[in-house]
């Protein structure tokens, strides 16, 4: 029973990465508008990435065999509809640092590729939607949102996402119901939550595909720590985006991702009604600039 699992995990894992590209794709057009090209700022990024590869070419000399391996790597990351991942797991953590270093509230992390905007809205005191059955340790989560000045935020809304038992997510891996494990909650009028929800298991990047190859062929692992994603937002506040953590996790130390900060581990206990753990974490909002 348990090898079937493993097995048919693995099989469905290898559409996770493809499936986001999909949603990219229809995501990025949705938000597109007529924004004109900065022909300078492209000028400057895209010549000092092309320095940055050549740079490496001289000083490692890089042979035409190591470049014909590029080529055919970098097509089969399009081919396995893998750049988000790639991406997401490589590049974005720094992007988010850059992004988010003028903040006083609450450090974020990366989005990576699972997100899916409007999930089914909650109270603030709900249930995560997830199966009858669905395996894992009850999770409760307890958070109140205030703004940098203290004042607590009565409309903000806590978006959150995570893997299941499995480390598969709804929507990027099949035979899982649309938003299992997956819902917006509005906060109460003192800006607080409780959410229902399942512990999610450590997590492990699709292995059969471009970026699997990349991670086998340079001996690296694949795997992120068990993680909670959240979008925190209200009117008038800057979007926070971030994952929690579990302490005691292997990976906390070696996220393949670069995800992980201080900040953002939980702090667990056996919950007050007996079943399962419970958490408090709170988060802070910078007003919009
Ligand atoms: C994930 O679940 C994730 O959060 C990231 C950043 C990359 C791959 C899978
Ligand atoms: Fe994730």
């Amino acid at each position: 029973m348990a090898t079937h699992h493993t097995q048919a995990s693995e099989a469905r894992a290898a559409d996770s990465g493809a499936q986001a590209s999909a949603r990219f794709k229809d995501r990025a057009a949705a938000h597109r508008g007529d924004q004109p090209v900065d022909h300078e700022r492209v000028n400057l990024l895209a010549g000092k990435a092309i320095k940055a590869l050549t740079d490496i070419v001289y000083e490692d000399k890089v042979s035409y065999e190591e470049y014909n391996a590029l080529k055919s790597w970098l097509i089969k990351v399009g081919e396995d509809g893998e750049w988000p991942l790639f991406l997401d797991v490589w590049i974005e953590h720094a992007v988010e640092d850059v992004a988010t270093e003028h903040r006083e509230g609450s450090k974020g992390t990366i989005e990576g590729p699972y997100y899916v905007e409007d999930s089914p809205e909650y109270e603030w005191d709900a249930k995560i939607p997830m199966r009858e059955d669905e395996p894992g340790t009850p999770f409760r989560f307890k958070s109140k949102v205030t703004a940098v000045d203290g004042t607590p935020l009565s409309n903000a809304k806590i978006e959150m996402w995570h893997a299941d038992e499995y480390g598969l997510y709804s929507q990027f891996a099949p035979g899982i119901p649309e938003w299992n494990l997956r819902a917006s909650f509005l906060a109460n009028e003192d800006g607080e939550f409780d959410i229902k929800t399942i512990r999610p298991a450590p997590y492990q990047i699709p292995t059969e595909g471009a970026c699997g190859q990349l991670i086998e062929a340079a001996g690296w692992h694949a795997w992120r720590p068990a993680h909670i994603h959240v979008k925190v937002s209200a009117p008038g506040y800057e979007l926070l985006t971030a994952q929690l953590y579990f302490p005691g996790d292997e990976h906390n130390d070696d996220d393949i991702a670069s995800a992980v900060k201080p900040e953002l581990m939980l702090d667990p206990k056996p919950s007050s009604d007996g079943e399962g753990e419970e958490v408090q974490y709170d988060f802070v909002l910078d007003p919009e600039r």
